[in-house]
């Protein structure tokens, strides 16, 4: 229904939902309650439940992952509607992964009546906070709770404005019963040019910042470029690209999304510590953790050491230091850095792209290309080592994380794929061709357990109709936390392939208990008391068809792998949701 041809608008709530389609947005993914349900008429009922749709979740938690994978998938937000005090609280771990991984969602709460002397006994005062914001201040950027239907509009147009600007973050606005509720007041309209309210332009960053960084990368002998969270933008992916390509530098990839082709020549991620000790230039784009970046070491702990090479300058661009709230530590460590640029990478990097290329000195054109046949020669070699590392691990009794990357690979190769959850041990990155922006949209930013299935139901939602298969490589744990999940994935018909990583344990946690039971000398094999989810086993297959989805497996052997995962392939390619259930070993 267009605007047009929508009745006008009765109640508050009827104005809210034509301002929730006029700012685009396309969906709300909700579990219902009755704080919102004037909210919930007007999307059904005056918005005809289009433009925004609903989408109905079973948990709070997966309606906030589901709209946080959408907008890593599409660049496009969505709201998620939040039933008072108790939905807000279901939602509130999905919503700290939205925050830590810097990315909007409209939050859209309902309260009330604020007037308690209109309030309904008991519900609507368990219901109602002074004010619900408090609960998650500490990681959306902005919360409200407007009084009026017309400042409530402003509010949400505010809200959008600010979260879409970087560093994006969530938004909450919590709206009053009655205000959602109540005939619309006179005179309570629409601005009619709504993009004079909501436009705003990148932050550049420093003009002089920008041509020093490029007059000391341009000279560099070994320069390094760490990537962050460039791929927010095509831009900057663009621009990172032709950056490294003109300087002949080795890319690192931080992985926490798109930013550098996996099979690019000069894709150096895997040889972190060799590289970065021999740089003399590093430049870090959109790294907030750089401190741990710049340290190589063991991923699961252990020490980390000082190790650049002396003198090695270190520039960051990002403008994470734009937004920061004390509740976390989600800044990370303080890095000392050369230059600290302030800026959105989307245009920084095709600015400083440009600087550097106008630098590059033709006199060092025979370095840059012995640097480049040298990139091209080692990255091949690591790529072909663990392709046959993973290929030799299909003769074990087991099936490991590497195995079932190696045979996904394969399983996917003739089809158009997308990676919504789950980096296998980082073995996907090594095996599959990961060399499009949409093929990969990151992890939880916040490492909150259950982000998985609910995001991969956004990736799914953003691709429907695409052709594309969107491949979940589901770990057991993360499924067990919103299970129900895949009851929206059955209702949406999402072209969801689910492969499980099925260890049939919390294995980071049983890991973790290993460690620190060798480090007292007690018996490591305990570390499955509390941790394992074996005895016993979930059969997923049967839980995903309970839901409605076709589903097989479990599989077990190595051997069997490769035939199932292709039968799984091609039900996916029908656009439907399947699950495949592979029994993985905890290594
Ligand atoms: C909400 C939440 N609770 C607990 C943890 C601690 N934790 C980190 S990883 C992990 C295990 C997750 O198991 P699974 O999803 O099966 O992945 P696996 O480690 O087995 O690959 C747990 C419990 C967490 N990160 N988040
Ligand atoms: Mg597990």
């Amino acid at each position: 229904m267009t605007a047009a041809a929508r009745p006008a608008p009765r109640y508050g709530s009827d104005l809210l939902v034509d301002l929730l389609q006029a700012l685009g947005l396309e969906y709300v993914s909700f579990n219902p309650g009755a704080s919102f349900r004037g909210l919930h008429d007007s999307l059904v009922n005056h918005g005809g439940d289009r433009s925004p749709r609903t989408i109905l979740c079973t948990h709070e938690e997966i309606s906030v992952a589901l709209a946080h994978g959408y907008y890593k998938a599409t660049g496009r937000p969505m709201a998620a509607a939040l039933h008072d005090v108790v939905g807000l609280q279901h939602a509130s771990m999905a919503i700290y992964n939205a925050w830590v991984d810097r990315v909007p969602i409209l939050l859209l709460g309902g309260t009330g009546a604020v007037d308690a002397s209109k309030r309904r006994p008991w519900i609507e005062w368990i219901h109602t906070a002074l004010v619900q914001g408090n609960h998650i201040r500490d990681f959306v950027k902005f919360d409200d709770q407007p009084a009026s239907v017309p400042a409530a509009v402003e509010s949400i147009i505010r809200a959008y404005r600010l979260m879409g600007a970087q560093p994006t973050a969530p938004v909450y606005v919590c709206l009053d019963i009655e205000l959602q509720e109540g005939p619309l007041p006179a005179g309570a309209a629409l601005p009619a040019d709504l993009a004079r309210w909501t436009a705003q332009s990148p932050v550049q960053a420093d003009a002089t910042g920008l041509a020093q960084a490029a007059e000391w990368l341009a000279a560099a002998r070994s320069p390094v470029i760490v990537a962050g969270k460039v791929g927010r933008s095509a831009e900057g992916v663009t621009a990172l690209r032709a950056l490294a390509e003109g300087l002949a530098a080795p890319v690192i990839d931080g992985f926490a999304g798109f930013n550098f082709a996996s099979t690019h020549p000069q894709d150096a991620t895997g040889a972190n510590a060799a590289t970065l000790t021999a740089a003399d230039v590093i430049l870090a784009a959109d790294v907030v953790d750089l401190w741990g970046t710049l340290r190589p070491g063991p991923s699961s702990g252990g020490p980390r050491t000082w190790s650049l090479s002396p003198g090695a300058k270190v520039i960051s661009l990002t403008a994470a230091e734009l937004l920061v709230h004390s509740w976390s530590s989600d800044y990370n460590r303080l890095q000392p850095v050369d230059l600290a640029l302030v800026g959105d990478t989307k245009v920084a990097l095709p600015a400083l792209a440009s600087l550097v290329a106008e630098r590059l000195r033709p006199a060092d054109k025979g370095m840059r290309e012995t640097r480049r046949v040298g990139l091209a020669a080692a990255s091949a070699k690591r790529r072909a080592d663990w392709a046959s590392e993973a290929r030799a691990e299909g003769s074990k009794d087991r099936i490991t994380p590497a195995w079932l990357a190696f045979c996904l690979r394969d399983a996917v190769a003739k089809h158009d794929w997308v990676l919504s959850n789950s980096s296998l041990d980082e073995w996907t990155r090594r095996l599959l061709p990961i060399n499009e922006r949409y093929q990969w949209t990151g992890g939880s930013g916040g490492a909150g357990v259950g982000y998985g299935i609910g995001a991969s139901l956004g990736v799914a939602l953003a691709h429907k109709g695409t052709g594309r298969i969107v491949v979940d490589a589901q770990p057991d744990g993360d499924l067990l936390y919103c299970t129900s999940a895949l009851w929206t994935a059955a209702a949406e018909r999402l072209p969801l392939l689910m492969v499980m990583n099925n260890n049939r344990t919390f294995g980071n946690s049983e890991r973790h208990g290993g460690t620190i039971a060798e480090h007292r000398g007690r018996p490591v094999e305990r570390r499955g008391i509390g941790t394992r989810v074996d005895s016993p086993p979930v059969d997923y297959a049967s839980v995903a068809r309970g839901f409605g989805i076709s589903a097989s497996g479990p599989v077990v052997r190595p051997a069997d792998l490769p035939r199932a995962l292709a039968t799984a392939v091609e039900a996916a390619a029908a656009g439907e949701p399947y699950l495949l259930d592979v029994v993985t070993e905890l290594l």
